[in-house]
This record gives C-alpha cells, sequence and structure tokens, in this order.
C-alpha cells in the first residue's frame, strides 16, 4: 500500500513530507504526519475487524465533534476531522479505511499517570467530556460494537472459548479461567442495577484508559478526549472505572511482575474527585455508589477480554509479543484482587463524595 495515494485524497494546503507510526493504541494504525510547514496530522488506518460498519463509526464522530466544538471556546479541546478533497470524512478504499485528525499539539498522552493531579486532570476531561454529551440525542448514535460492555455477554464469549480451546492454550491458564468462573455472580452487577432503575443511561465514552485523553503540555489541564469510536449509550460507572483499571496503577498494562501491579488509592480517590468536578452534578447519587463495581467489572471484563483473545490466538488487540495479552491479562487480575482487598476503602473514598 503507497501511503501517498491515501494522503493524497485529503485537503491539505501542503505537501506531506514524513509519515510515521506513531502511539500506543491496541486497535486502529496510527501514524503522524509532518507537512513542509511543520504542521503535523494523525493519519489512521480503522480496523474494521473490529468496526464492521467505518460509516457508522465516522458518523458517529462527525456529529459528536461537531456538537462538542458548538459548546468550547479552544480548538484544541476536540478531535478536528480533515476532509477528503471530495468533502468526504474518511476513505474507504481498496487500501483500506482511513481517517484524519490535525494533531493536537503541546500536548501529552499518558499510558501511566506521573503524579495523582494529572489523574485527577484525565477524571476532569472525562468527566466534562460526559456532562458536555449530557443533552445529546443519543438516538442519533450507532452502537459501534453491539454489546461492548455487555459483561454478561463476554463471559459467555469467554467460556465458548474455553471450551473450544482451538490454540490448546486453556491448560496453561487453568488459574485464570477459575479465576474469572468464580466471580461469575459479578458479572451483571451493572446491568442489574440498570433494570432495577438505579443507572440510568447516557452517552458515554466506553474507552477511557488514560492514553485516550490529552493533557496540556504546559498546565498539565485536560485538554482533549480522543479515541471516539466507541461513543456510544452506556453507564457512567463504565467511564468511570476503566480509567480505574487503566490508571490507578503505577505498572504497565502488560507489566509481568505483578508484584508491582497494585491499586493505587491514592489514585482512585484523585481520579473520583476530578472526574466528579467534571461531571459537575450531572450524576445521581445511586450512580456515583456504584463506581467501585464500575472499576471492578471494567477490569474483570478486561481481564476476560485480554484472555478470550489469548484463548483465539491474539487476533483482536495489537501484540508486539507472544504471550502479551496473557499478561495483560494477569495484571487486569491481580488489580480485581487488589480491588476486592481494598474494597471498603473504595467504598469509603466515594462516599466522601456523596
Ligand atoms: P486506538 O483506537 O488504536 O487506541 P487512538 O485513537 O487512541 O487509537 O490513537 C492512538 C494514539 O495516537 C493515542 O493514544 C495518542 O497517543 C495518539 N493520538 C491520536 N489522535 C491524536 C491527535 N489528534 N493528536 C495527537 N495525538 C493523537
Ligand atoms: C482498546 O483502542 P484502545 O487501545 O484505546 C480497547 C478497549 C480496551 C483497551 C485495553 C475498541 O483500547 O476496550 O479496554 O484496549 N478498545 C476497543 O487496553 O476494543
Ligand atoms: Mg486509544
Amino acid at each position: 500500500m503507497e501511503f501517498s495515494n491515501v494522503i493524497s485524497k485529503f485537503d491539505l494546503k501542503e505537501p506531506i513530507l514524513s509519515c510515521n507510526p506513531y502511539g500506543n493504541g491496541h486497535i486502529n494504525s496510527t501514524f503522524v504526519l509532518c507537512d513542509k510547514k511543520g504542521a503535523r496530522f494523525i493519519l489512521q488506518r480503522i480496523n474494521t475487524s473490529v468496526f464492521k460498519k467505518p460509516e457508522q463509526v465516522m458518523s458517529n464522530i462527525y456529529k459528536v465533534t461537531e456538537y462538542l466544538k458548538k459548546r468550547s471556546h479552544d480548538p484544541r479541546s476536540v478531535m478536528s476531522l480533515v476532509p477528503l478533497k471530495n468533502g468526504e470524512n474518511f476513505l474507504n478504499s481498496q487500501d483500506g479505511c482511513w481517517r484524519m485528525y490535525k494533531f493536537i499539539e503541546s500536548s501529552v498522552c499518558l499510558d501511566t499517570p506521573e503524579t495523582s493531579r494529572d489523574f485527577y486532570e484525565c477524571g476532569v476531561g472525562f468527566g466534562t467530556f460526559q456532562r458536555q454529551l449530557r443533552d445529546f440525542p443519543a438516538e442519533e448514535l450507532f452502537e459501534t460494537i453491539p454489546d461492548f460492555h455487555n459483561t454478561p455477554k463476554r463471559y459467555l464469549a469467554f467460556l465458548e472459548a474455553v471450551e473450544a480451546d482451538t490454540f490448546h492454550r486453556a491448560e496453561e491458564v487453568k488459574e485464570e479461567i477459575e479465576f474469572i468462573k468464580s466471580r461469575a455472580d459479578f458479572m451483571s452487577v451493572l446491568f442489574d442495577a440498570h433494570k432495577n432503575g438505579r443507572l440510568p443511561l447516557r452517552v458515554t465514552h466506553n474507552d477511557t484508559k488514560i492514553n485516550n485523553i490529552m493533557l496540556d503540555s504546559s498546565t498539565r489541564s485536560a485538554l482533549c478526549v480522543i479515541d471516539l469510536d466507541t461513543i456510544m449509550p452506556g453507564f457512567s460507572a463504565t467511564d468511570f472505572g476503566d480509567s480505574i483499571r487503566s490508571g490507578a496503577v503505577i505498572a504497565a498494562e502488560d507489566e509481568k511482575d505483578l508484584s508491582r501491579v497494585e491499586l493505587n488509592l491514592e489514585y482512585f480517590e484523585a481520579y473520583t474527585a476530578g472526574f466528579l468536578d467534571g461531571c459537575g452534578g450531572l450524576l445521581d447519587k445511586e450512580e456515583i455508589q456504584l463506581f467501585p463495581e464500575g472499576a471492578k467489572i471494567m477490569t474483570l471484563e478486561c481481564g476476560m477480554r485480554f484472555l478470550t483473545d489469548y484463548l483465539q490466538g491474539d487476533t483482536y488487540f495489537k501484540t508486539s509479543r507472544p504471550k502479551q495479552n496473557l499478561d495483560r491479562c494477569r495484571t487486569q487480575l491481580k488489580l480485581v484482587s487488589d480491588m476486592e482487598k481494598h474494597w471498603d476503602t473504595m467504598k469509603e473514598i466515594i462516599n466522601k463524595y456523596l
């Protein structure tokens, strides 16, 4: 595939001089481009095995970013698509599905927070995002990955992968399988709360890991929420929880030394404060009370998804080495254990903010 073919379709003022792989996303293929005058752009090949209807993903992103632009004064705070010369907002060609964004300059994107203040700001950013979308017409959004955070369905898919054991890996991960199975009853906790009227559906981001938000590099304040592929109706506790899963821990997501993987309660509290400040009174008391459940369910679900992918031959999440998905699964399960150990403290922290 010739990059120049793809790039030539986009409506750019200056010629592009360089194109290099960029970032640590697990799903799409991301490149940074630099033009003759030094302006940078993000070029992304949308992963169409994951997003089967890319036109629906792009429709959601276009609508949400246009909506947010009207509510924001700083152009760097909203993702900005670069259109094609023909006016479309993505390219669907034999060379794949491609989109382009303006690069968010003078910003940082962290895989783990460097300070609790960084993580507070991530909370402010994701909370603000949810508040800004409170009146967005949810019926206009497509469900880009059906049942994305339907944890009970994810559990059934996991059991099927164990049963099929196509790659003969189940024996090696017996302990992890048992760990997940022994928590089967917990899988429906958020869905049950929803059925009982305690947890409303909102327009949520659904992939609030910390490298999906940019901080301003000089002020370190929340700047822009990115990776908008999974904006769909969802639960506030899920958005809260996925950030805790990915950011309230110092170790990397694929850390092999599990003694380094611990829930950081100071970070947990900082994110709680930031997210609620960002939400600015949007959430009901009962939703906030379910934040610890959101953190644990997202961590368990993610661990289960990594293990399912490992059992199925590593086809969903990008990997750069063998057994990386298994290592990722293990960190998530260790974090679940740690959350269970600190459950009462997590609840006490949340109670302080009610
Ligand atoms: P994936 O879906 O694969 O996770 P992302 O959309 O999250 O892809 O992009 C991957 C990484 O690229 C991000 O974590 C971030 O570091 C970087 N990135 C994405 N969009 C921008 C942007 N507009 N400006 C600067 N960096 C970006
Ligand atoms: C993926 O795309 P990225 O890397 O921001 C995944 C999330 C997982 C996360 C685990 C669309 O996020 O659901 O929680 O990896 N995104 C999709 O790190 O599946
Ligand atoms: Mg991402």
